[in-house]
């Protein structure tokens, strides 16, 4: 039995943290000594070349009874190896308070702002502050790895380590101070002395050793940087992440197989799956701004865990057939036959090893009857055959024949009571715990220990008499992403960002009274930028304004610089409403259930049913806001966002993928389902709480099961 894990340590930057990402390879038999090296062709276990198929699965997006599922499934599909990532805001959620292999499944955890509160730190760049932070961190994780005896030099499991990540995409930016950077990174890495291969992906100037990788949805075109590294693929993407306001993200198999086999056909050695299994971003883990709460990425694997086929099972069809033709990929030499119109055939071929064959059709629009040494091979348009002695057909990336099954939902017993009570309102500014004569950025000011922060103001008009009317009408400049407004204590509206572009005004006509009157703008986020460079400046909240009111004749007063009175959070969230430990402090409400109000909380005492399928809320008919099953938060729920049209039309595996094809769902809830895991339910009585932001129909949710049905066609 040989299965591989590799730890790939990457300061990565997946959700608005930098993390490290790891490698896990089941290649390696535990307790020896394992020599992991590489050279030109592939990674070298025990001075043998290797073609290694990994899986990206992270543990912080599912929960730890789902793990041995997950790697068993993995193992099933062909797999060597599990890719996952080290989340730094998972582990040093506060400075210095480390927590290692725990997942923190506390409702509103952060990632480490700290890291980007401190004074004078510049993330992702030549920036002392930044590059000290990193070292620590980096050497802290290493130094816990090397105790565990994890690394494969120790006898442990992991083959590699991966340090930054992506980082040549945006490196540009960052002009020569990103250059010193990368050098930098790369030092760290040697010095750490792990004993394994160090890599960084997409990263075309990596300084030696490191190895430099390719992601994308295709890599066969990829050449390493230097020709003692092999080809490898550390992030092929099955799929595509989802934002609120988008329809499904689908991958056709077809066209994952054939980049996968493209690849092998073309010298690589090492291809991990991003996603092998994508999950959950609970809590308020989920990045973007906008990204939705289920990562389910279209993985082999889905969210809960289930196989998904034929995704599954024709990968694993592929996995066997390059496994049968491991020592001539790694050992022999192609030779490459281009037959024209996008036809190819390339033969591995090695003393003493018998030949590997890869019948190629890039025509996409032709299929074709290849004959290949006087046998005729059905190689249809944008396939591969791949023939591991050279003589029979064992795969073709085209011809799906693994199962079909639909993931359907089932409604379950369980019954919802709810009871309510309404958020106390922070609206005027006496509430408030400090104040500042301007407009703060909303995730320095809050450190992101809350999406929330609420902006007061006072404003006497008598000083304005002349401005003032009956009817006013507030303008609220915002960077995002979300405003609820109130004037004397009246909710006057709620707007939210729309298409990409998280700055918007919001305006409303507002009665006005002579004397004082109290503005009150509640503002939220909705994930933070985990991408691109200088990710981590973007800006949200009032930040700056202006706020203007505008009165008589259109005159305008100029809120901007007033006295502005702050509060981080909900008072919900302060009183912690959503914990079953604090029921016994709250005095909810039955009856008289309120229907699409604004800033109402929920709590519901149900049971699960017995059994393993998932489970999941059907959340249609509510608006935007958050869900905690027994104090555990599974995540932003925001079902009123219905998906675009975009991307829904004809899916043909044959054109050249990108994630703006082959969606589904347009025009129909981002995410209506929200996953329920078994672990945060227990046999008895459950608590459900929900935080409603918008005002949603509560009557409408229920419990349901999920389960994997086969069908036939
Ligand atoms: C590890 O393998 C490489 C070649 O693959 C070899 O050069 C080296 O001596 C080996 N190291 C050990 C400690 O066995
Ligand atoms: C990390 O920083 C702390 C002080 O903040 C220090 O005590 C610790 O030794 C450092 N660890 C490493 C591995 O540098
Ligand atoms: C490569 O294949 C072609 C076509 O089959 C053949 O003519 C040629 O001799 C082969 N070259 C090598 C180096 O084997
Ligand atoms: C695809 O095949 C057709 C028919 O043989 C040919 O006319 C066309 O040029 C081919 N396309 C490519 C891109 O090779
Ligand atoms: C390939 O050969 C089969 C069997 O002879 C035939 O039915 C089919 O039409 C051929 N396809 C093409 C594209 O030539
Ligand atoms: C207002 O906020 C700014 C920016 O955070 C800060 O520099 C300033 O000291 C604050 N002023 C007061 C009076 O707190
Ligand atoms: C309002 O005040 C702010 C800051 O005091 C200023 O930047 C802005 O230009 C002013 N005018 C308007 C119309 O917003
Ligand atoms: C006030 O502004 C609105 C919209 O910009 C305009 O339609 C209206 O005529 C203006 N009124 C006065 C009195 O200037
Ligand atoms: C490295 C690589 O292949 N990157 C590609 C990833 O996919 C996107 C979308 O198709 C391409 O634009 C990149 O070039």
């Amino acid at each position: 039995m040989i299965m591989c894990v590799m730890l790939i340590i990457t300061i990565m930057t997946t959700t608005r943290t930098l993390l490290l990402l790891l490698i896990v390879c089941f290649l390696i038999s535990p307790s020896l000594a394992t020599n992991v090296t590489y050279d030109g062709r592939a990674i070298i276990i025990n001075g043998e070349r290797r073609v290694l198929i990994s899986g990206s699965i992270h543990y912080p997006r599912s929960t730890p009874d789902m793990w041995p599922g997950l790697i068993q499934k993995a193992k099933e599909g062909g797999l060597d190896a599990i890719e996952t990532y080290i989340f730094w805001n998972a582990h040093e959620p506060t400075k210095r308070e480390l927590e290692y292999m725990k997942i923190v499944l506390a409702p509103l955890s952060g990632f480490p702002v700290w890291l980007h509160q401190i004074p004078g730190v510049e993330m992702r760049t030549d920036n002392e502050i930044f590059k000290a932070e990193m070292q620590n961190f980096t050497t802290l994780i290493v130094n816990m790895v090397k105790n565990e005896r994890l690394f494969a030099a120790q006898g442990g499991p992991i083959i590699l380590a991966q340090i930054e990540n992506e980082y040549g995409n945006i490196m540009d930016k960052y002009g020569s101070a990103g250059k010193r950077y990368i050098q930098w990174c790369a030092n760290l890495a040697e010095t750490l002395n792990i004993g394994v291969p160090w890599i960084m992906c997409q990263q075309a100037d990596a300084p030696p050793p490191m190895i430099n990788t390719c992601n994308g949805f295709y890599c066969d075109k990829f050449t390493p940087n230097r020709p003692t590294s092999p080809k490898m693929w550390t992030e092929n993407w099955t799929g595509w992440f989802q934002d609120w306001g988008q329809s499904k993200p689908h991958r056709p198999v077809e066209d994952i197989a054939y980049a996968v086999a493209n690849f092998f056909a073309s010298g690589g050695t090492f291809q991990n799956y991003y996603m092998y299994h994508g999950g959950t971003n609970f809590g308020r883990t989920s990045g973007g701004p906008y990204i939705v709460t289920s990562y389910d990425y279209d993985a082999p694997l889905d969210e809960y865990g289930n196989i998904r086929q034929p995704k599954w099972g024709h990968l694993e069809q592929l996995h066997n057939a390059i496994k049968a033709m491991e020592k001539v990929l790694v050992y022999g030499v192609a030779n490459t036959t281009n037959l024209g119109a996008g036809l190819t055939v390339t033969k591995y071929i090695a003393n003493g090893i018998s030949d590997g064959c890869f019948l190629i059709n890039a025509n996409q629009s032709t299929d074709t009857n290849l004959t290949y040494n006087g046998k005729i091979y059905f190689v249809p348009s944008k396939s591969i055959s791949v023939l591991p002695n050279c003589e029979k057909e064992v795969y073709n990336t085209a011809k799906v024949n693994a199962p079909i099954t639909l993931i359907v939902t089932k409604p379950t017993e369980s019954i919802f009571n709810w009871q309510w009570r309404p958020e106390i309102l922070t609206t005027i500014h006496e509430k408030g715990s400090f104040s500042n004569n301007s407009l703060l950025e909303q995730i320095l000011t809050t450190g992101d220990t809350s999406d929330f922060l609420w902006y007061m103001t006072r404003i006497d008009l008598n000083k304005f008499h002349q401005y003032w009317s009956k009817k006013m009408k507030l303008h609220v400049n915002t960077k995002g992403h979300i405003i609820h407004a109130f004037v004397n204590k009246h909710f006057i509206g709620s707007q939210y960002a729309v298409n990409g572009a998280y700055e918007f005004v919001f305006e409303q006509t507002t009665k006005m009274r002579k004397g004082h009157n109290y503005i009150a703008l509640l503002s939220s986020t909705n994930g933070l930028a985990n991408y691109g460079a200088y990710f981590d400046l973007q800006r949200a909240g009032i930040d700056g304004g202006p706020v203007n009111l505008i009165g008589y004749g259109n005159a305008t007063i100029n809120l901007t610089s007033n006295t502005w009175t702050y509060k981080i959070g909900l008072n919900g969230e302060d009183e912690k409403l959503f914990l079953p430990s604090q029921q016994h402090n709250i005095k909810w409400f039955a009856g008289h259930l309120p229907i699409n109000r604004p800033l109402i909380w929920y709590k519901t005492i149900f049971e699960v049913p017995e059994g393993n399928d998932a489970l999941v809320l059907d959340l249609q008919g509510m608006g935007k806001g958050y869900a905690w099953v027994n104090g555990h938060s599974i995540g932003r729920y925001w079902p009123s966002f219905i998906a675009d049209d975009e991307g829904c039309g004809p899916c043909d595996y044959r054109h050249e993928y990108d994630s703006n094809r082959c969606r589904t769902d347009c025009g129909k809830p981002s995410q209506r389902w929200y996953h329920v895991p078994r672990y945060f339910t227990t046999k008895g009585p459950n608590t459900l709480i929900l935080f409603e932001e918008f005002g949603g129909d509560i009557s409408k949710i229920s419990l349901q099961k999920v389960s994997s049905v086969a069908t036939t066609f």
